[in-house]
């Protein structure tokens, strides 16, 4: 049976969800990012705003500059979780076979649900209306046979949009598609191939696989069948997820080590305690760096044991770090960290080693403890230094980057 896969994305969501809580705001230039004068980026911007240029990762001085009487909100993470789940909740009404991305989007397997709805595109018209009846929120739907086709055909459709591709007419509906609209082709392929004369996806379509795989490496070679509209990559249930990350932009760029490192053991709880409230380990830690000129580094590390433990997280954090102020003169803008190439938690034959044990008793009875009280109920000395620098709350630190303050 062709396979018909559902990409659904919701449209402006931080700033939609913010418009049902004050339908004042609705149908106005909204920005959800943080105060105009600060140091963060756009997080989500509405479209009558997008109208005048603002978008995603805009310095927020920018976008006050370009259009003044937009309404800025700095925005709350739990507020925005709180809606993702009832989000997926309601798609896993649908189709168990769901795989989440990030809050506002997901994958959904809808092969063979045909004879239920009548069609996937009928059943695409339930999925927006229970999203509108019940969180009052549009979101967009791209249908095909493949993954990266429906996700390609939900984003054109935007907003509120249903967009749905023939089985059979991936290729021909990509063909006269620019390159940057496949997902995978980031800023920096895009001007490689560009310069290459490759300006749309047809023509990186139809060339040679050798040619592009020695300009782009293995990458060339997915994007080679992505281009031709063939992608039978199965949608993967949340189980399988793949990362946590925190970050937070500073309010003025710093060199101040203790900072650096008081922010980077912050942001390393945080990882931690999600990744053991979702019962798994890590295998590789990654450390992301922002300089003043917009310079983004991202420096990994592999564990030889997966770990769940802030100690482990920070302390290998703290080695990207160092390594990486070694190389670059410059201040810090922003910083983060992540967790990836996660596994099941489960005892592991060093957990007999005494002083992890003990190690995974405390995360474990902190977080007992910051469940019941709130996050920063609890500090550890290195994090301290941090109440002067962020606002607190009950849900720990309300740093720069709002999207990412949970
Ligand atoms: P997106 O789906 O990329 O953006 P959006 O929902 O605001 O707008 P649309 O889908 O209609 O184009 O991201 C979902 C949310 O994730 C977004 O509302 C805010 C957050 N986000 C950030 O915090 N920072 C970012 O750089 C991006 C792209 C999104
Ligand atoms: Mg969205």
């Amino acid at each position: 049976m062709a396979r018909r896969i559902i990409h659904i994305d919701l449209d402006a969501f931080f700033v939609s969800v913010e418009q049902v809580e004050n339908p004042e705001l609705k149908g106005k230039p909204v920005v959800v990012g943080g105060r105009p004068e600060g140091r963060g980026v756009v997080a989500s911007a509405s479209y009558e705003a997008r109208a005048f240029g603002l978008h995603a990762g805009m310095p927020l001085t920018t976008a006050s500059r370009l259009c003044p009487q937009a309404i800025f909100i700095q925005g709350s993470f739990p507020k925005y979780r709180d809606a993702s789940q009832r989000f997926m909740t309601i798609l896993t009404d649908f189709s168990p076979y769901l795989e989440p991305l990030g809050l506002d989007e997901a994958y959904l397997d809808a092969t063979g649900f045909e004879s239920i709805y009548g069609s996937t595109h009928q059943m695409a018209v339930k999925i927006k209306q229970r999203i509108k009846d019940e969180l009052g929120l549009c979101a967009s739907v791209g249908i095909a046979g493949g993954k990266v086709v429906a996700k390609v055909a939900s984003e054109l459709s935007k907003p509120d949009g249903l967009l749905e591709v023939a089985a059979g007419k991936e290729r021909s509906f990509l063909a006269p598609l620019p390159i940057a609209k496949l997902p995978g082709v980031g800023r920096k392929t895009e001007r490689k191939l560009n310069g290459l004369g490759i300006n749309i996806l047809y023509e990186l379509s139809i060339m040679p696989l050798s040619a592009l795989k020695s300009h782009l490496g293995a990458s060339g070679e997915v994007l080679h069948r992505f281009a031709n509209g063939i992608d039978d990559r199965e949608v993967e249930p949340p189980a399988t997820a793949k990362s946590i990350s925190r970050e937070t932009t500073f309010s003025k760029d710093t060199r101040d080590r203790p900072l650096l490192k008081a922010t980077l053991h912050y942001l390393g709880e945080r990882v931690g305690a999600e990744l053991r409230q979702r019962g798994k380990r890590a295998r590789c830690i990654t450390l992301k760096l922002r300089y003043a000129d917009f310079t983004t580094i991202t420096r990994r590390h592999s564990l030889s044991q997966s770990s769940d433990s802030d100690q482990t997280i920070f302390d290998t954090g703290l080695g990207l770090l160092n390594k990486a102020l070694a190389e670059e003169r410059q201040a810090v803008r922003l910083i983060g960290i992540g967790v990836s190439n996660l596994v099941e938690s489960g005892k592991q034959l060093d957990m007999l080693d005494a002083s992890r044990e003990r190690q995974e008793q405390l995360d474990r009875a902190i977080d007992r403890i910051r469940k019941k009280y709130g996050f920063t109920a609890i500090q550890t000395g290195r994090t301290l230094k941090l109440k002067d620098v962020f606002p607190q709350s009950d849900e720990g630190y309300t740093l720069q980057t709002p999207s990412l303050s949970r």
